[in-house]
């Protein structure tokens, strides 16, 4: 079987007499999403029961056992469903279609899982409205940021729509996935064209794919399409001339792409054209757009990540992890309705820990979506496991007080804090063309546990690991402890042998891969260590940037204070001499040893442990593994050494147990 399936691998197993029981699909919806929900069924049951379901509208006689009832009935939230059993039958209820296919896909994982059949009762409904994946794919093949092969969105500038995308629209709706953005948030070139009729008839196609499964396609717009497609020598969101071009673009787009969710737009940042260039705000500029869109149910959304990528080193005073906070904040309030406002987990830029964006809880009145990475750019390019999952439930989980003392992430971006519809949760997305779609095996437990956990953020991240690891190599326990061992510590353990204490970066500059702890210290992008013989840290304290003061109290205070900011985020926050005590008990060094010595030692158990799995896993899999967790030792290693060697150096104090530091 292919490891093109995923999750969605069918294997056959052994199941109870219920399950092999059941005969026959009854459904009178004849949609086209239905279908996909009914296909699905059929093929999951032909290959792990082996028997080939019937399909029949009508319903089961009296005594019947052995059905499955997919019908539609009010009461659920969109895209929720009820999947339960009753006298022998398992009946999916849903208030739409894609409730219908959500329930079936349940039903399925419940079989591969090897649930009981009686007494099945499930009930669920999505937490956040939109659940995305951004694909930062160009359409020239290549992926921005991407470890697992090139697009099979793109190739030479042509659209590809093909068996790998119905595989990729079925994984995605098995989590609960409902909207996509194909192509990269850079948008140069060709991709600035996907307005353009060179591309509509390819677009409707995949439309059509994604809308079988209930997904929504989304594109990545370039700011100065106007200018850049060769009508219009301005792109000022102001300019009567420039709105009506893009008024008359849109009603073209979405007359000829049916199912077109709307757009993703960077703009006025690193580079990027925005309204910057005509002295307006970006709710002048979000705002055009979203005018245009507006008649066709479109949605804009705006991505805060803006920051000045021109920065001076010297220069204490500007701190980019302030720039979302301070470009955006003040026009809270001032974006229209279809506008979403999409922010980073963290103020920088996806590093192993950084504490939560501070619009979060700083904006009150301005729709939001919570993007995170699940391509790991600065976690181990799916190279080394890093299984990101407990990290978003961290900043889910995180309380920013914005309108209450409940007022987590979560809630904000779940829309119960601002009974908001048009929010939710986005991750930049970890697949490309490789047979497994992720590279790293592993890495594919970061595309499940997102979509889950967008749909259900109660899951813990051990649950959706679990599940994620059954479904794709079956139920073999040694195999699943190993597996969960694995994951489990992956982001401690990578978190142990990189930057310490919260200050990031320290990566080779451009490729952001492997150790270079100066590698971004004189540089222009604002991510600065400022480590010397004496100590470490950016203080971002009041006597520092002030950007502690950017948090709600009491989490402002939190991190002002020395005292009270936690040790993972010390250097974050402030800058502190090697021989500060961390509430640990140790000091700043001692920890950056310990923690470096001690995060190889993880690595080595993990690998260790792996190697125990031969034999029971595919070939071919643990070959391809192996060989990460082989690199991922070495390289650990030499994270380790010059972390630990470069502040023997700096500060000349011995570690304790007396090492090897180089
Ligand atoms: O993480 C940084 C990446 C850029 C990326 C940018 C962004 C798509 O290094 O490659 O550009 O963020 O999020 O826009």
């Amino acid at each position: 079987m292919g490891f093109e399936q995923a999750w969605l691998v069918y294997a056959k197993r052994e199941v109870s007499a219920q399950w092999a029981g059941v005969h026959t699909i009854c459904t009178e919806q004849r949609g086209r999403i239905t279908e996909h929900a009914a296909a699905e069924l059929r093929t999951a049951f032909s290959q792990i029961t082996g028997e080939e379901l019937i399909l029949c509208s009508r319903l089961p006689e009296t005594e019947e056992t052995g059905c499955i009832l997919l019908k539609l009935a009010d009461g659920r939230r969109e895209g929720g469903y009820h999947l339960y059993e009753e006298k022998g039958n398992l009946r999916i209820e849903a208030s739409d279609e894609a409730g219908l296919l959500y329930g079936a896909f349940e039903l399925i994982k419940q079989l591969q899982l090897g649930s009981a059949f009686d007494g099945m009762d499930i009930c669920k409904d999505p937490v956040m409205p939109l659940r995305m994946l951004n694909h930062w794919d160009n359409m020239d093949g290549s992926i921005e940021r991407g470890y697992s092969g090139e697009s099979f969105f793109f190739d030479h500038n042509e659209i590809l729509v093909d068996e790998r995308t119905v595989t990729y629209a079925r994984l995605l709706a098995s989590v609960g996935i409902n909207g996509a953005v194909i192509n990269n948030v850079n948008v140069k070139d060709a991709a600035t064209w996907l307005i353009t009729d060179r591309y509509f008839e390819k677009l409707r196609q995949l439309s059509a794919v994604f809308g079988d499964y209930g997904i929504r396609l989304f594109l990545s717009l370039n700011y100065a399409a106007p200018i850049e497609l060769g009508e219009l020598t301005s792109a000022d969101p102001l300019s009567e001339e420039v709105r009506e071009w893009w008024k008359r673009r849109m009603k073209l787009v979405f007359e000829q792409v049916p199912n077109l969710g709307g757009f993703l737009i960077k703009a006025d940042s690193e580079g990027r054209p925005g309204p910057f260039t005509y002295g307006r705000t970006h709710a002048d500029g979000a705002n055009m757009i979203a005018e245009a869109v507006k008649p066709y149910g479109g949605l804009i959304i705006w991505r805060c990540f803006v920051y000045n990528c021109m920065q001076d080193w010297r220069d204490y005073q500007t701190d980019r992890a302030r720039s979302g906070y301070d470009n955006f904040t003040g026009l809270d309030g001032l974006f229209h309705d279809n506008v979403i406002l999409q922010i980073k987990n963290g103020p920088m830029d996806f590093q192993v820990r950084e504490p939560v964006h501070p619009l979060f809880g700083g904006l009150k009145a301005s729709n939001q979506i919570l993007e995170v990475q699940i391509a790991q750019e600065y976690t181990g390019q799916q190279r080394h496991v890093c299984y990101l999952i407990p990290m978003f439930k961290e900043v889910l989980a995180f309380c920013t007080y914005a309108a209450g003392a409940d007022d987590t992430v979560e809630e904000i971006v779940s829309g119960r804090t601002f009974r908001q519809t048009k929010c939710g949760m986005a991750a930049v997305a970890n697949t490309g063309n490789d047979e497994n779609w992720t590279g790293h095996d592993l890495a594919a437990a970061n595309l499940y546990g997102f979509g889950r956990l967008a749909f259900e953020p109660s899951a813990s991240a051990e649950e959706l690991a679990r599940e994620w690891i059954i479904r794709t190599f079956g139920g073999d326990k040694e195999v699943l402890e190993v597996l969960l061992f694995i994951l489990m510590n992956s982001w401690k353990a990578y978190e142990m042998y990189n930057a310490p204490l919260g200050i990031g970066w320290m990566v080779n500059p451009n490729y952001h891969y492997g150790p270079n702890v100066d590698g971004y210290e004189y540089d222009r992008w604002g991510t600065y260590h400022r480590a010397d013989h004496m100590g470490i840290g950016v203080d971002r304290s009041r006597n520092g940037t002030g950007y502690a003061g950017l948090y709600r109290e009491p989490n402002a205070s939190m991190y002002d204070n020395l005292e009270s900011c936690p040790d993972e985020l010390l250097l974050f926050f402030h800058h502190v001499p090697y021989t500060h005590r961390l509430k640990s008990g140790k000091t700043v060094i001692q920890h950056i040893y310990d923690t470096h010595f001690e995060g190889v030692e993880l690595v080595d158990e993990m690998v260790e442990r792996f190697e125990g799995l031969e034999g029971r896993l595919p070939e071919k899999a643990y070959r391809r593994m192996l060989e990460r967790f082989r690199h991922q030792k070495e390289h650990a290693r030499e994270w380790r050494d010059q972390i630990n060697t470069y502040f023997y150096r700096k500060s000349g104090i011995a570690d304790e147990k007396g090492r090897k530091i180089y």
